[in-house]
């Protein structure tokens, strides 16, 4: 597909083509481990994704095709989080975790090759995982000294089942894209070289549909699940739904007349 990049980075590559944005980690040779430098490249380029008109979907990835990412790279981790050129120790993932979840539009994983520990958690807060028959999925932290005991653990709980969720965390085992599609944590699995049409497609069937429906039903599934922020989300859809109206639009011209609203006209729904 000719992918037209939009911005360049060191550490990602971000790239766009009718209407998908893609964002994908460019470290083939560690797996596509990430550092503070490639989460803030990714953080980045999704809320430049979120605010371009023209991207309705986005798309995750790893370059290489032996890996969509295999966490936070171990050689600079250091006290207290991993350490970029700043000296600072940094957790910054779990910041593009939060970024993932809110954006009002779909993001799609597109697994090829490892999905490991930070990496696996990733592809877990996507709304939708199309996996590659290479893909290998699980969790390392109790082998290398590290947990995500946020979405990592919770959300993972809510897809696969407290029981199969405890597992992947205290056995660290690898599980095979089969495995993964049985127990729902992806939507699909395909052979590795039709990975890229099958997520471009299913991309243009969510762009056909209403970018608004899409964009009430993500925070809705989301509000179910993140308490009052959750609710927090979805009013705000509901603010922006509502300043569309007339009968809004009337409160604010009224104020900004220096006159009494008047919202008679409005219907009382049942
Ligand atoms: C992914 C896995 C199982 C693949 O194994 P294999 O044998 O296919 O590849 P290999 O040889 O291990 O990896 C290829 C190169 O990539 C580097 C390796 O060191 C190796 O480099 P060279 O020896 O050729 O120089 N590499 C791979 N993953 C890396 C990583 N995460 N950091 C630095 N270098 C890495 C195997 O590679 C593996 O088990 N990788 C480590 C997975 C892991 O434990 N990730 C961190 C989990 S903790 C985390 O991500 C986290 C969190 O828990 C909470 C908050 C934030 C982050």
């Amino acid at each position: 597909y000719p992918w037209q990049t939009i911005k360049e980075y060191k550490e990602i590559l971000f790239q766009q083509y009718n209407g998908i944005g893609r964002i994908s980690i460019n470290r083939p040779e560690k797996h596509n481990a990430f550092t503070p430098l490639t989460v803030q490249e990714m953080s980045e380029a999704m809320e430049l994704a979120r605010q371009n008109p023209e991207i309705g979907v986005i798309v995750l990835s790893g370059e290489g095709g032996r890996a969509f990412c295999s966490g936070g790279d171990q050689s600079v981790r250091g006290h207290g989080g991993y350490v970029g050129e700043d000296t600072v120790p940094r957790l910054n993932v779990l910041d593009l975790q939060m970024q993932i979840r809110r954006i009002p539009k779909p993001v799609v994983a597109m697994v090829a090759g490892w999905a490991i520990g930070g990496g696996h958690v990733l592809h877990v807060v996507c709304d939708l995982t199309i996996a590659a028959e290479n893909a290998r999925f699980g969790q390392t932290g109790p082998n290398v000294g590290s947990f995500d005991g946020g979405f990592g653990a919770s959300y993972l709980a809510r897809i696969v089942g407290q029981k199969k969720a405890r597992e992947i965390w205290y056995l660290c085992d690898q599980y095979d894209a089969q495995d993964a599609l049985q127990m729902g944590l992806v939507n699909k699995v395909v052979p590795l070289e039709q990975l890229e049409e099958t997520t471009v497609a299913w991309c243009q069937k969510i762009l056909e549909k209403s970018p608004m429906a899409l964009r009430m039903l993500k925070s809705a599934f989301n509000a179910e699940l993140d308490g009052q922020a959750g609710i927090q989300e979805l009013a705000g859809n509901a603010t922006l739904l509502y300043y569309l109206s007339d009968e809004a639009k009337e409160g604010k011209n009224a104020f900004l007349e220096k006159r009494k609203p008047d919202f008679s006209k409005y219907p009382k729904f049942p």
